[in-house]
């Protein structure tokens, strides 16, 4: 039996979340096309017969402006110590920068094995992909680098056997069953926000927290009650997240719902309540209360 944790780390929007999830065969992480969706570690697990892989989901790498950005860092620098593997995500379509290469240095000096996953190849013209290889390749990057799609597919199966290289032998830590370290209510939160980053631009899915008030499986029917808050930052993003008639609002919680329906595999019933807590991004106090927790 094989048994280990792999930390996914790179950039921004490179696809981290999105790998999870296929390689998890399950959502347990939300994605989007902005920055900043993951906020905190998330433990995605694959329980294979022979083997059990912990991937640790991490927010990324970007600069850190507020309280809840520090708090997304040092998620992120705590998931990356004391792991097999350090699964380096990078956006292959974007090209290879400096930064990438300054930054996939910084995570092998660490000394723990890195594997590159170099995505999105999928809308990447074929021809560069051999180029950007090259250009990591004679900037000394030594780790191995697989080119993959999440959306298509494509070679997941090779960079398995990559990780699967570098995970030894031992005991599962979780049971079989369990496929995250979160809730069902975390990933209803989640989904809600997902749908608010999804629809929404500028600051203003960036200044949201959803808090569960409610998340019930009804005694008779296959049905859950949720009630959710949705505090955003400032009244005048509470009026453009409502919209005319609260037209845009509805959209995205009948969206959530939806989405909340296929995860639970059961009817839901979602009220939902906008609030404001002005500033709450850099304020201690309200991050816990709205469960940000430090890893412990
Ligand atoms: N074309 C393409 N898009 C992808 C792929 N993986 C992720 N994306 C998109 O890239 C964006 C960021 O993905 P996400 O997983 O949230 O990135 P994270 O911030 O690194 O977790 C989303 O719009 C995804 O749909 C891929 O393999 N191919
Ligand atoms: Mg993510």
């Amino acid at each position: 039996m094989k048994s280990g944790i792999v930390a996914v780390i790179g950039k921004a929007n490179a696809g981290k979340s999105t790998l999870i999830n296929v390689l998890v065969g399950e959502k347990i992480s939300i994605v989007s096309p902005k920055p900043q969706t993951t906020r905190e570690r998330i433990l995605g697990i694959l329980n294979r017969e022979n083997y059990q892989i912990v991937f640790s989901d991490t927010p990324g790498i970007y600069k850190s402006v507020t309280k809840l950005s520090d708090f997304m860092k040092i998620q992120t620098e705590q998931s990356a110590k004391d792991v097999d593997v350090i699964l380096f995500v990078l956006d292959g379509h974007d090209g290879v920068d400096e930064s990438d290469i300054n930054l996939i240095g910084k995570y092998a000096q660490s000394g723990i094995p890195m594997i590159v996953a170099f995505t999105k190849i999928d809308i990447m013209e074929k021809e560069k992909v051999p180029l950007e290889f090259a250009k990591l390749k004679e900037a000394g990057v030594e780790s191995e680098i697989i080119p993959v799609s999440a959306r298509k597919n494509k070679n997941l199966k090779d960079l398995l056997d990559a990780i699967l290289n570098h995970i030894p032998n031992g005991e599962k830590i979780y049971p079989d069953n369990v496929i995250s370290d979160k809730s069902e209510k975390f990933m209803i939160a989640e989904i809600m926000r997902e749908k608010i980053l999804l629809k929404y631009d500028k600051e203003i899915p960036h200044g949201i927290a959803v808090v569960i008030n409610e998340f019930k499986k009804r005694d008779t029917g296959n049905l859950y009650d949720v009630n959710l808050d949705i505090i955003c930052e400032k009244e005048n993003h509470k009026a453009i997240l409502i919209g005319k008639q609260g037209g845009a609002l509805k959209e995205a919680v009948s969206f959530a719902r939806r989405d909340m329906e296929k995860f639970l595999g059961s009817k839901v019933f979602l009220t939902t309540y906008v609030k404001v807590k002005e500033g709450w991004r850099d304020k201690e106090g309200m991050l816990r209360e709205f469960g940000y927790e430090k890893i412990k």
